[in-house]
């Protein structure tokens, strides 16, 4: 299979862009369909029904609008940036106790306001929580347990002092993928640590991890990630969330979130492709999860993402088209 065809099913199984931009969620598969904003419309109605006629037209003609063309300006924008989006938003509910173990409660509201209970399962859970510093040096994913009326929690330990960004990466059932992002502060003495530097090779215990592939910005980016433990490839990785590896990257500066999955394999290692397609130039910290002997590792980076030659660049990926 040549590459445009690979990317192409890669695009519409997986939708490998941040948030959802530049349309991918949109526009293809179940997510596309938009019952959030009809409740939002049904809700704006009966709050408005005092206003005018030529207001309620208006209204209309803008709802319809949302429904006709696809909201380029939100699709755009990189998931994670936002607390709140699409009528949905991040609340965190717990203070954070630097270096002890926090029982973190949370919960996502939904366009009526009341926290979001329906998920549609995406690689094997119904949320992902991801907390990250905002120095990009620690990292941690877990998975939070929800009470049936929506709230919430997770054990969650943060080492150190400091400003952390929390991002919880879910799909409300019947509507679109999304990665919402809030603000967690430890207290306490903060000496941000600076960027790790450029690097193609992570270690993490007896497992070191090596990075093919570049980063360009409008393209889809072939990521190859090789396990190998004591100097022997690892040709026996155990799936994890439905796959052999987890990768997570987050541009340095803002945040940005950009979750990628990678290319279904039936071989467990030592190679994980992933397509990865980046919103800019900058550097980005790469986060991997994989799992051997049953314990969950994390290989980390720190890449940079250039423009790369114009000429030889490949198009942007199909996104299923
Ligand atoms: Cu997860």
């Amino acid at each position: 299979m040549n590459t445009a065809a690979k990317l192409g099913s890669y695009a519409l199984g997986l939708a490998v862009v941040f948030g959802g931009a530049l349309g991918v969620g949109r526009a293809v598969g179940p997510v596309a369909q938009k019952p959030p904003k009809e409740s939002h419309a049904a809700m704006a109605e009966s709050q408005e029904s005092q206003e005018s006629q030529e207001n309620q037209k208006s209204h209309e003609s803008q709802e319809r609008q949302e429904h006709d063309t696809p909201k380029q300006a939100s699709s755009d924008t990189p998931g994670g940036l936002q607390v709140s989006e699409n009528g949905y938003t991040l609340n965190p509910l717990t203070p954070i106790e630097t270096g002890k173990a926090t029982d973190f409660r949370f919960t996502v509201t939904g366009p009526n306001g009341r926290p979001v209970t329906d998920y549609q399962v995406e690689h094997d859970k119904k949320l992902h929580f991801i907390v990250v510093s905002r120095d990009l040096t620690t990292f941690l994913h877990v998975h939070p347990e929800m009470t049936p009326d929506g709230i919430w929690s997770v054990g969650l330990t943060l080492p150190e002092a400091g400003a952390y960004r929390a991002f919880a990466d879910f799909a409300p059932t019947g509507g679109e993928k999304l990665t919402l992002g809030a603000d967690l502060q430890a207290a306490g003495d903060y000496r941000p640590k600076p960027l790790p530097e450029s690097s193609r090779s992570s270690k993490v215990g007896d497992y070191t991890v090596s990075l093919d592939g570049d980063l360009v910005p409008g393209r889809a980016s072939k990521l190859t990630l090789t396990v190998s433990k004591d100097g022997e490839p690892v040709t026996d990785l155990q799936p994890y969330l439905g796959a052999y590896g987890h990768l997570v990257a987050l541009r340095a500066g803002d945040l940005a979130y950009l979750h990628v999955h990678p290319e279904q394999s039936e071989k467990a290692g030592p190679r994980i492709t992933f397509y990865a397609e980046v919103p800019s130039v900058g550097d980005y910290r790469l986060f991997l999860d994989f799992k051997h002997g049953d314990e969950v590792r994390t290989a980390d980076f720190t890449v940079r993402a250039t423009q790369g030659d114009a000429d030889a660049a490949e198009p942007s990926a199909p996104h299923g088209h």
